[in-house]
């Protein structure tokens, strides 16, 4: 709650008060009728009946109803009110009323007026008339004026739920034990293989956006930290433009010391389940704008093999060359079986990066893994080589120069002990547990192959 005495210019009633808003809407109840408050927001609908006039007023709360009676206010505020343009930012002290006509049960009847920022006619997009935002039709349109697509309850709450879900990894990974690092976003080498790289002119030298922390996240487990996770923006220069790619999009990245693909799997599966607890608790009104109902899944999460997943496509007539990644046509037969989340274990090592561990008994095989919800995948982790001389190797059988590799893999030759580790891609989270068609639903700003701007 704001200050609360507001004063009055007797003459013209207009507000001259410090006093911007006492409360918002959903937090005027029966206790405050017949006291006087004021509340602010954007005028969201006027209606001018003449003599008498009712403006929605839109807050982060909800929408409430402010009558103003022209003979009670006085002919100037009267007009200066109703010939507000929809959207304008206003401030409004009036008298709580209960009226029981109106859904809230009350409306402030208008004492005075303060217009705080005039909105231009007319708008590039509407807001009060679609009650919810048409999604992806006007994907576009609604991202060129993205902070009035905001505006929109079921637009917001998608936000609402993206910042459960922050708090939500927060807390598991304090939780369990792990400390929250930052790494380098300039780097010098590609680490998820090189098409995908942003150039970046660093003074003399050339350098690149960082793809992933992993060869940072790595190093930390040659320092005694043990446990680390980040959340920090990643960059892909990827050329194709589809509903589950961005150029730049926020990875959860964690790392595990004296761990394997399982314990590190562990991790994840309670993590996407604390997610989905901490929005049903937080975010019930959200959930309901957006449509959606969130089951919380059963721990373990389901686990098919690389193998299992090829005779699968098999029986669907589809017949993947052994090593060869699931192309999503594949990914959309496995959701068929397989519609909730998923973990795909033993991976063909020939289809991994560098650092995913072979086993031992069949290094043809390795400990990595991915976790899908349906046939969008959602996070790629492994176990982690750990030998610098297999490492090295690693590299370059990937075509890779080992010498570009140094200063990570000196990390290596001092004492790294085993560790294990994933990247979950935060917006690819939220679009599932949205149930939103397009990536670029979940992201404020996104950055596409063809949008730079806002
Ligand atoms: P990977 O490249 O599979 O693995 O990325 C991990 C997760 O990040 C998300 N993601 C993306 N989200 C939106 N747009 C993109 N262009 C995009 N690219 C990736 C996905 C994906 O599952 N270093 C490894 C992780 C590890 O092993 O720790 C890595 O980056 O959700």
């Amino acid at each position: 709650m704001w200050f609360t005495m507001t004063e009055m210019d007797n003459d013209t009633k207009q507000k001259t008060s410090l006093t911007l808003r006492d409360k918002y809407s959903a937090e005027i109840s029966k206790e405050d009728f017949n006291s006087e408050l004021t509340v602010a927001g954007w005028v969201h609908e006027i209606r001018n009946l003449g003599g008498i006039a009712f403006i929605l007023l839109r807050d982060r709360t909800g929408i409430l109803q402010v009558t103003a009676i022209k003979k009670e206010l006085g002919a100037e505020t009267y007009k200066l009110l109703t010939d507000l343009t929809k959207e304008s930012v206003v401030s409004i002290h009036g008298l709580v009323q209960p009226n029981e006509k109106v859904s809230s049960g009350f409306e402030i009847l208008a004492i005075a007026v303060e217009v705080l920022g005039r909105a231009k006619a007319p708008l590039p997009l509407g807001v009060s008339d679609e009650d919810k935002a048409e999604l992806d039709t006007k994907l576009d349109t609604r991202l060129d004026s993205r902070f009035l697509d905001l505006r929109k309850p079921n637009i917001t709450a998608i936000f609402k739920l993206r910042s459960t879900i922050l708090s939500a990894i927060r807390q598991h990974f304090e939780g369990e034990g792990f400390i929250e690092i930052q790494t380098p976003k300039i780097v010098a080498t590609a680490t998820e293989g090189g098409t995908e790289l942003f150039p970046v002119q660093y003074f003399e030298k050339p350098a690149f956006l960082n793809q992933s922390p992993q060869l940072y996240k790595q190093i930390m487990m040659a320092t005694g930290f043990d446990r680390v996770y980040e959340i920090g923006p990643a960059f892909r220069a990827e050329d194709h433009d589809t509903v589950r790619h961005l150029n730049e999009f926020t990875s959860i990245d964690m790392e595990m010391a004296f761990a394997d693909e399982l314990d590190a799997m562990g991790v994840l599966e309670r993590l996407i389940r604390r997610c989905i607890k901490l929005i049903n608790e937080r975010n019930s009104k959200d959930l309901e704008l957006l449509n959606v109902k969130l089951d919380v899944p059963e721990l373990p999460l389901k686990r098919v093999t690389y193998d299992q997943v090829l005779e699968l496509l098999k029986d669907n007539d589809l017949e993947l060359p052994w090593g060869e990644d699931i192309p999503m046509e594949g990914m959309h037969i496995v959701a068929k079986t397989h519609p909730g989340f998923h973990f795909i274990t033993h991976w063909p090592t020939e289809s991994k990066p560098f650092y995913a561990l072979p086993y031992e008994v069949n290094p043809k095989l390795c400990r990595a893994f991915d976790l899908n919800y349906g046939a969008k995948e959602i996070t790629s982790g492994a176990q982690r080589v750990h030998n610098p001389e297999l490492l090295r190797s690693n590299l370059i059988d990937k075509g890779l120069n080992p010498e570009a590799f140094e200063f990570y893999t000196n990390a290596f030759e001092f004492g790294m002990p085993p560790h294990a580790g994933w990247g979950l891609g935060l917006e690819r989270l939220v679009m599932i547990l949205t149930d939103l068609p397009n990536v670029r639903e979940c992201v404020l700003f996104p950055r596409d192959r063809k949008r730079l701007v806002p």
